[in-house]
């Protein structure tokens, strides 16, 4: 079972779409584990994005990730990093396939409403700069049987 981080990003929040984009986790047969409303300060975004430091793109993704609240959520579930990254769709929106969340809710690169980890170890890292441990919940859910089978992990 994965663990991966998922943002709601800035215009995904302005533009009413917290709960459409995150239904299609549910929808996947994947769980909420951890979600709150946050502004992201500088600090956060500076280390959410140290990967990114230096390139041309950066200062301007800072300046928007930081200009209005976000929704962060843990999404759990066999496979979580991966998964969410294909739910997700191509990096900006006009590339992204129809049937993703990028591909059917934006068509810009800068604003591209949502971001998900792109591994284990950076969904890791990503869950502790969001969410304190008491932060996460933990729980079964008994349709869960019914949706992961024992090949899934
Ligand atoms: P992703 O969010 O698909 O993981 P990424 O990690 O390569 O993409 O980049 C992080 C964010 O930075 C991305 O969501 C949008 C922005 N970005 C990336 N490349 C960009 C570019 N060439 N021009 C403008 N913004 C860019
Ligand atoms: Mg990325």
């Amino acid at each position: 079972m994965e663990r991966t981080l998922v943002l709601v990003k800035p215009d995904g929040v302005q533009r009413g779409l917290i709960g459409r984009i995150l239904s299609r986790f549910e929808d996947k047969g994947l769980k909420l584990v951890g979600l709150k409303t946050l502004t992201i300060s500088p600090e956060l975004a500076e280390r959410h994005y140290a990967p990114h430091k230096g390139k041309p793109f950066y200062e301007g993704l800072v300046r928007y990730m930081t200009s209005a609240p976000v929704v962060a959520a843990v999404v759990e579930g066999p496979r979580a990093v991966d998964l969410t990254r294909s739910l997700m769709g191509a990096t900006f929106g006009w590339q992204a396939e129809p049937g993703t969340i990028r591909g059917d809710f934006g068509l810009s690169s800068g604003f591209n409403l949502i971001h998900g980890s792109d591994s284990v170890e950076s969904a890791a890292h990503e869950i502790e700069l969001f969410f304190r441990p008491e932060e996460l919940c933990a729980y079964e859910r008994d349709l869960d049987r019914w949706i992961i089978s024992s090949d899934d992990g």
